[in-house]
C-alpha cells in the first residue's frame, strides 16, 4: 500500500532476479485511461529493465475494470505468459457501482491465482478519487505499475525456485 512511509517505486534492486526469460501479459483497462496508461508505462518499463525482452511482454486493452477478470483469464490459459499483471483503475462515484466494481474485480482476480500456477498481479487502483489516482500513478507515491512489474518477475521466479 503506498502511504507517505512506502513509496510505490522503491525496492531494492538486489532482490529482483533477472526477468530475461521471462514471459508477460499485461491486461489494461480502458476506463481512467489518463491513469491506466501511465500505469501500463510503468510495469513495462520496469520488466524491461529487468531484462525482460521487449517480444515476451504482450499488452491487451479491456473496456473497463471489471472486465479483468476475464481478460486475465485468457491470458493464463493461453500458455503463453508466466505471468500476468492485471491494470486498472476504479474512482469512487455516487452510487455503490464503486464497491461492486472492486469486489467483482478482487474477488475474480484472487480466483485466478487459486486456478492456475500462472501468478495474477494485482494492479488496481481503487480510489476516492482522481488526485489520489494521480498520486499512485507516477505521482508523489510512485507507480503501482513498477510496483507490479516488480511483484510478477519475484512470482515467476518463486515458481521456478519450487
Ligand atoms: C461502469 C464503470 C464505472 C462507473 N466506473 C469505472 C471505473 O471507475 N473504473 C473502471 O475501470 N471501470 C468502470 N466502469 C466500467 C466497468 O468496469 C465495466 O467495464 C462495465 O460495468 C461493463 O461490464
Amino acid at each position: 500500500m503506498a502511504s507517505s512511509l512506502h513509496n510505490l517505486s522503491d525496492y531494492d534492486i538486489n532482490s529482483v532476479p533477472s526477468a530475461e526469460d521471462m514471459r508477460f501479459g499485461i491486461v489494461v483497462s480502458e476506463w481512467n485511461n489518463n491513469i491506466t496508461s501511465a500505469l501500463l508505462q510503468g510495469a513495462y518499463d520496469t520488466l524491461l529493465r529487468h531484462g525482460a525482452k521487449e517480444e515476451n511482454i504482450r499488452v491487451m486493452t479491456v473496456p473497463g475494470s471489471f472486465e479483468l477478470v476475464y481478460g486475465s483469464s485468457l491470458m493464463v490459459k493461453s500458455g503463453k505468459v508466466d505471468a500476468v499483471i492485471a491494470i486498472g483503475c476504479v474512482i469512487r462515484g455516487d452510487t455503490p457501482h464503486f464497491d461492486y466494481i472492486c469486489q467483482g474485480a478482487t474477488y475474480g482476480l484472487s480466483k485466478l491465482n487459486l486456478q492456475s500456477d500462472v501468478p495474477v498481479i494485482y494492479g488496481l487502483l481503487t480510489c476516492n478519487n482522481h488526485d489520489q489516482a494521480e498520486a499512485r500513478c507516477g505521482g508523489i507515491l510512485g507507480n503501482k505499475g513498477d510496483e507490479c512489474a516488480i511483484t510478477a518477475i519475484k512470482m515467476v521466479s518463486y515458481r521456478r525456485n519450487l
